[in-house]
């Protein structure tokens, strides 16, 4: 047995950023996979190590750590292994702000589009009106319980819509902008601001085709080929069970042509 213990879903946001810590910092660790549409966060096994009812969850000997970010810069300064945080101050900075930036401003946007179209039908179409409704009201956080109603029966506003897929053409551009200064996202090596964007973005070009391809978001493109190109991502990602995670073989195309906006705006799952 492993001293650490990763309780994840698919290799994604938010799971997907402690997964791929781990795995470049080449840490053996038990991959415990919840089943997130069939609601194994809310079961008591679960909930015994984070109350609170969400993944990822993680536990090193007695020490038990939630939130993503915060895992993964912890798994960065407790292992051996190559540093995912430069020396100089500046590139911190620069990491830590994007990383702010992802989670805070970006991420809860393309995780609107990815419930509505992905989490929410096929939870719905796994259990029934009947039955989803009687899970979603034993989650313990009200703003999940929210979220879980929105996404299963439809109810995110056109506005809500909108103002998300504001928010991701404005992240793509910015991304696409920061990656023409440098090879990396925010510094000369490879960061956990890498990582944590990995996560977020490595489906856009299937997800939002008209806003990342090859001949608009060249930066970009090269920087999703480069991590799907790491050994420890493609590690990462065999841990993936659903349509969500194999949405990263797009990534092995040579030329992602630009596509009409009709085609984008979805979760990318087909
Ligand atoms: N800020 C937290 C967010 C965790 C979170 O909300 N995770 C979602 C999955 S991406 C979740 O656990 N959802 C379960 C649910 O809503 O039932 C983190 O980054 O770890």
């Amino acid at each position: 047995m492993a001293e650490v213990t990763l309780y994840h879903w698919e290799p994604n946001a938010n799971s997907g950023k402690p997964m791929l810590a781990l795995m470049e910092k080449g840490v053996a660790f038990d991959s415990h996979y919840i089943d997130m549409l069939n609601f194994d966060q809310h079961k008591p096994e679960y909930l015994a190590i984070n109350p609170q009812g969400t993944i990822p969850a993680m536990t090193h000997g007695s020490l038990v750590l939630v939130e993503s970010t915060a895992i993964m810069e912890y798994v960065n300064d407790a292992f051996d292994g190559p540093s995912l945080m430069p020396e100089s101050a500046r590139d911190r900075l620069r990491i830590r702000w994007w990383m702010k930036f992802m989670d805070q401003w970006l991420a809860p946007s393309f995780s609107m589009f990815g419930w509505k179209f992905f989490v929410g039908p096929n939870a719905l179409k796994a259990h029934g009106q009947e039955k989803i409704e009687e899970q979603i009201s034993r989650i313990p956080l009200p703003e999940r319980q929210t979220a879980w109603r929105k996404a299963v029966f439809g109810l995110f506003s056109e506005a809500e819509m909108a103002e998300s897929g504001r928010r991701i053409s404005v992240g793509i551009r910015m991304l696409e902008a920061e990656l023409g200064k440098r090879e990396w996202l925010a510094s000369d090596t490879y960061s956990l601001a890498d990582v944590n964007g990995f996560n977020l973005a490595y489906a856009m070009p299937l997800s939002q085709p008209h806003l990342a391809n090859d001949d608009l978001t060249p930066n970009i493109m090269r920087w999703l080929r480069a991590i799907y190109r790491r050994p420890a991502t493609r590690e990462c990602w065999k841990l993936g069970r659903t349509p969500m995670a194999s949405r990263v073989e797009i990534l092995e195309q040579d030329y992602i042509p630009p596509r009409d906006e009709s085609e984008g705006i979805s979760s990318g799952v087909r």
